[in-house]
């Protein structure tokens, strides 16, 4: 990365090296992708809705302890000890922020993302996720959706979406650790497809003996504003948070556009494209309208494959 374009500006583009360790482990970490420029209105959009739920928490009695002062991560983990509430509503498709929706337009991800599917024709996909994942002593460590089990990405969508080129983007907005729950993932056997997924708690789940002696865990740690880049079969999971802070993250994915999400009852939107400049989704509102509507159109559908 932090190669020039032609008019001398930085760019967030993969190197070479980079891309053949994806296409070989179908794993990257990479970090410094986003910058704290990028990152600073988002944070600053997520402390203010944090700040909004905590107050109405408050006024109704269900907390006792603001937590005025304590930073991004210290303050959700002590308002989530006083009330799990807290996080109702903190995900891409419910709190759906502008400064969230420009942030899936930016530019160093979207350049990363470029590199990766190798056109610039690039789709956001609808299955994206803003997770605080408070400390163990709070969410227990059963499997959840913060201590997510063993599985591949593609078998969260539906059959439509098996040749799609789905690459998850795992954005770490504090620094992820081994202690506060980073991402484990198992490189090299994308190559083999698919495997068996049963349906549990925290979503589809794949029985670790599937993955044979040889598939070694590994623990993907990565800073602030770094991503860990997932081909759609790469097996991973996320273990409970040991510390006493929140780790805050997104999962984004990014598909070249024509391809279908395995989501079609959600709303993707073109994020980049240089044949059809036009069809980039820049409107906040409309965004946001086509999410209400969607999720209120697919109530009760089947959202996994399993
Ligand atoms: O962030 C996590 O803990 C889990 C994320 C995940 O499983 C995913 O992005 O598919």
């Amino acid at each position: 990365m932090g190669l020039e374009n032609t008019e001398g500006e930085a760019t967030m583009t993969l190197t070479d090296q980079q891309v053949a360790q994806f296409r070989n482990e179908g794993v990257l970490v990479a970090e410094g992708v986003a910058t704290e420029g990028d990152l600073a209105p988002l944070t600053a959009e997520l402390e203010a809705w944090v700040d909004e739920k905590a107050r109405a928490l408050h006024a109704e009695g269900a907390i006792t302890d603001l937590a005025e002062g304590a930073d991004f991560g210290d303050r959700i983990a002590k308002l989530y000890a006083q009330s799990p509430r807290i996080t109702e509503g903190l995900d891409v498709m419910f709190s759906r922020g502008p400064a969230l929706f420009a942030f899936l337009r930016n530019g160093n991800v979207l350049d990363a993302v470029q590199s990766l599917l190798e056109t610039p024709e690039i789709t956001c996909s609808p299955i994206q996720h803003l997770r605080a994942k408070a400390p163990a002593s709070a969410t227990g460590e059963g499997a959840s959706f913060f201590n997510v089990p063993w599985h591949q990405d593609q078998a969260v969508t539906w059959e439509e979406a098996n040749d799609s080129n789905i690459i998850t983007c795992w954005l770490a907005l504090v620094d992820a650790t081994v202690e506060n729950g980073c991402m484990e993932v198992i490189p090299g056997v994308f190559k083999n497809g698919l495997l068996e997924h049963k349906p549990g708690e925290g979503g589809p789940s794949i029985p670790t003996a599937a993955f044979g002696p040889d598939a070694l865990p590994r623990a993907v740690p990565v800073k602030r504003g770094g991503f860990v880049f997932m081909h759609r079969c790469t097996p991973h999971r996320s273990t409970p948070n040991f510390t006493h802070s929140a780790r805050w993250s997104l999962d984004l994915r990014y598909q070249p556009t024509g391809q279908p999400t395995g989501r079609p009852f959600h709303p993707e939107f073109v994020a980049r494209s240089e044949a059809h400049p036009e069809t980039v989704l820049t409107d906040h509102g409309v965004w946001s309208r086509r999410w209400v509507e969607a999720l209120e159109a697919s109530k009760g559908a089947k959202v996994h494959r399993v």
